[in-house]
């Protein structure tokens, strides 16, 4: 069974009669006081993307970007909406071309890339991120958020800016964050009721200390892998499961393998598009204001997507057989609470996850 594709081409909306709106979260990515990204990156200043002769015959700067998901993935997709919309807007001047599938690397390692600027752009979940940038934490927390419609005030709000504003300090703009659903637990053993379901069943989690010590909290054996090895470990044995979101259960075809899926809904860690700063400094101002505009617009699009490949991915799952099952919430949020509650120790993430309550 082949994955379905987004299908998703047309703009759904206009960067110039948006520009308004848009233009209050480039004011508020670049207002930033003096930036440490120069010192923390370990760089001697900006960097140019490389000059090529575009489709128009006209000089054309060709961003890089890296995703772990396979082509047709929602996050892929909005990456290339992105590069098409910058290339309208900037008469051809400027593109995108990502690299998906994990061509160019695990997430942290292309995080650190494209600090120091050897990459453009990557895009990865905010479980690659917790350690280097502590911010992102608050998203990711065990049933810190809700639902979809929850994550999606919470990023839009002041919560999702701070964060954004924090890939400052060390060498990145975030220009997005996106959606990634609800993760949840699956495995080719048994099915998940209760957290002592999970007993001695080995997880792979992603290597972040907050999935590793949920997963300890919760009595399974957590087993820290990078996303491109994950399918080939529930293959071989050497894990008995994982946790993760509709779409990436269909699309990396987990499903094949692992059976049993319990609705959990234990974390909404979503996904971060950032850009290296240095390249990002090097840019003309009005190119700098373009790719905030396009791609804070790039998160309505990844979003419709997103919408349908869920229900797509779920329905596809189902067909082929996978048991489905809700699980005992409130037993896995007390059990999840005192992680919560230890992370909750520090006072910037207190203050987050306030506003994040806030639009619960
Ligand atoms: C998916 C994210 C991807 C992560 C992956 C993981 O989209 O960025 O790499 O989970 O668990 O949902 O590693």
């Amino acid at each position: 069974m082949t994955p379905p594709r987004a299908g998703f081409d047309a703009p759904t909306c206009s960067v110039m009669t948006r520009r308004r709106v848009v233009l209050s979260v480039a004011a508020g990515a670049l207002s930033a006081s003096t930036p440490s990204w120069t010192r923390a990156a370990g760089g001697s200043g900006p960097t140019a993307a490389p000059v090529i002769t575009g489709s128009h015959g006209i000089a054309q700067q060709v961003l890089t970007a890296s995703d772990v998901h396979i082509s047709d993935y929602p996050t892929v997709e909005a990456i290339r909406w992105m590069g098409r919309m910058l290339e309208r807007e900037s008469d051809g001047r400027l593109a995108i071309r990502v690299y998906p599938a994990g061509a160019l690397g695990r997430e942290t390692d292309t995080v650190d890339l494209t600090r120091f600027g050897a990459l453009d752009i990557t895009r990865v979940n905010f479980a690659a991120l917790d350690e280097a940038f502590p911010a992102t934490r608050v998203m990711a927390l065990p049933y810190a958020i809700d639902s979809t419609e929850h994550l999606r005030r919470a990023v839009d709000g002041g919560a999702g800016e701070r964060i954004r504003r924090s890939f400052e300090r060390r060498g990145l703009i975030g220009l997005a964050i996106y959606d990634s659903g609800a993760r949840c637990f699956y495995n080719r053993v048994r099915p998940v009721l209760e957290p002592h379901d999970l007993a001695g069943l080995k997880i792979r989690v992603p290597p972040s200390d907050i999935f590793v010590r949920l997963l300890r909290a919760l009595g399974a054996n957590p087993t820290p892998l990078s996303y491109g090895e994950v399918f080939s470990a529930l293959q071989t044995r050497l894990i008995d499961g994982a946790e993760n979101n509709w779409t990436t259960f269909y699309t990396s075809r987990q499903f094949e393998v692992a059976r049993f899926w319990g609705e959990s809904r234990h974390s909404y860690s979503p996904e971060a598009l950032l850009l290296s700063r240095r390249r990002f400094d090097a840019f003309a101002p009005r190119d700098q204001q373009l790719i905030l505009e396009v791609a804070a617009q790039s998160v309505l699009y990844m979003r419709s997507l997103w919408d349908r490949q869920e229900a797509a991915s779920r329905a596809a799952v189902e067909r082929a057989g996978v048991r489905v099952n809700e699980v005992d919430l409130e037993a896995f949020r007390r059990a999840a609470a005192p992680i919560l509650a230890s992370y909750l120790k520090d006072p910037e993430l207190a203050g987050l996850y306030r506003d994040i309550r806030a639009v619960a």
